[in-house]
């Protein structure tokens, strides 16, 4: 499928979205979402496709949020509208059967940063710039930024970012647990290639319910959560990669994994 506003390379298991309209910094317009929309649909549907990259086009950014110049004569309805959109877009990703892993090549804000707090693990340039400026707009964050914000570093610590609108460092994002790992920048694909083809070895459907285990028990009482856990566990003892895997390992040998 041929996209304007996004590109999508899938290779080896592991498909690549990379967000361009690198002059306006990757900010996400109807238009990208629309057509994020369509790539998410295809990576999930896609089963060659084992792993999923979201990164940015370009020296400069990840997304530096929604396009503000859409903004201009957006009605309340409309605003509302499209945030129900975007966020349904987020969850989709945070819900992914696969691992998807954030890439972030220079500034995530706004939208940005609410697009990489949906993914499972974040690797950073230390190059990059994060936070959650809506305020200097006179608006707030409408994509899950003052949800997924104040679940991932603590209430306190959200509000800070979220009242102030300031960008923090990558460092300073490491220490508070926003990102995985911080590395050089021209390494950063690197490293997240080497991440990406180790999950991509691993049996999928183990990845599946790991991912699910964890995403369905965050937000309900533990032993809910841990009686969940324990249901995934049972489903993975029905699966051909459990036998490999437990073979293999009583074999000696590197594990082949099919996800079946
Ligand atoms: N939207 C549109 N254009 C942008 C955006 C953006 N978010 N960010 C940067 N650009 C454009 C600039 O206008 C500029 O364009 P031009 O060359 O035509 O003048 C180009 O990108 C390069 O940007 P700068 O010259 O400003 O580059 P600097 O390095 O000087 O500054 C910054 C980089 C600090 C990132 C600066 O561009 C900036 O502050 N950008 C805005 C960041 C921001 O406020 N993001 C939040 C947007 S609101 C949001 O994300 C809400 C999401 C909720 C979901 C949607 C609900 C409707």
């Amino acid at each position: 499928m041929a996209f304007q506003t996004i590109e999508l390379q899938i290779e080896g298991g592991i498909a690549t979205i990379m967000l361009s309209r690198p002059k306006a910094l990757n900010a996400l317009n109807f238009a990208m979402v629309g057509e994020l929309e369509q790539a998410v649909q295809q990576v999930r549907d896609d089963p060659t496709v084992r792993v999923v990259v979201i990164t940015g086009a370009g020296e400069k950014a990840f997304a530096a949020g929604a396009d503000i110049t859409e903004f201009k004569g957006m009605s309340a309805v409309d605003a509302w509208m499209f945030t129900q959109r975007i966020q349904r877009l987020y969850l989709e990703i945070e819900r992914l059967a696969k691992p998807v892993i954030a890439a972030v090549n220079g500034f995530a804000l706004g939208g940005g940063c609410e697009l990489m707090m949906a993914c499972d693990i974040v690797y950073a340039s230390e190059r990059a710039k994060i936070g959650q400026p809506e305020v200097n707009l006179g608006i707030i964050p409408g994509a899950g930024g003052t949800q997924r914000l104040s679940r991932l570093i603590g209430k306190q610590r959200a509000k800070e970012l979220v009242l102030t609108g300031d960008m923090i460092g990558a460092e300073e994002a490491w220490n508070l647990g926003l990102l995985n790992k911080v590395i050089a920048h021209d390494q950063l694909m690197t490293e997240v290639k080497k991440l990406a083809e180790k999950l991509a070895a691993k049996g999928a459907v183990a990845l599946k319910a790991a991912k699910e285990a964890v995403e369905e028990g965050y937000d309900i009482e533990l032993e809910r959560g841990i009686a969940n856990e324990g249901k995934l566990f049972g489903l993975c003892f029905g699966t051909e990669d459990k036998v490999e895997g437990v073979n293999a390992f009583l074999e000696k040998r590197p594990p082949q994994f099919r996800g079946k």
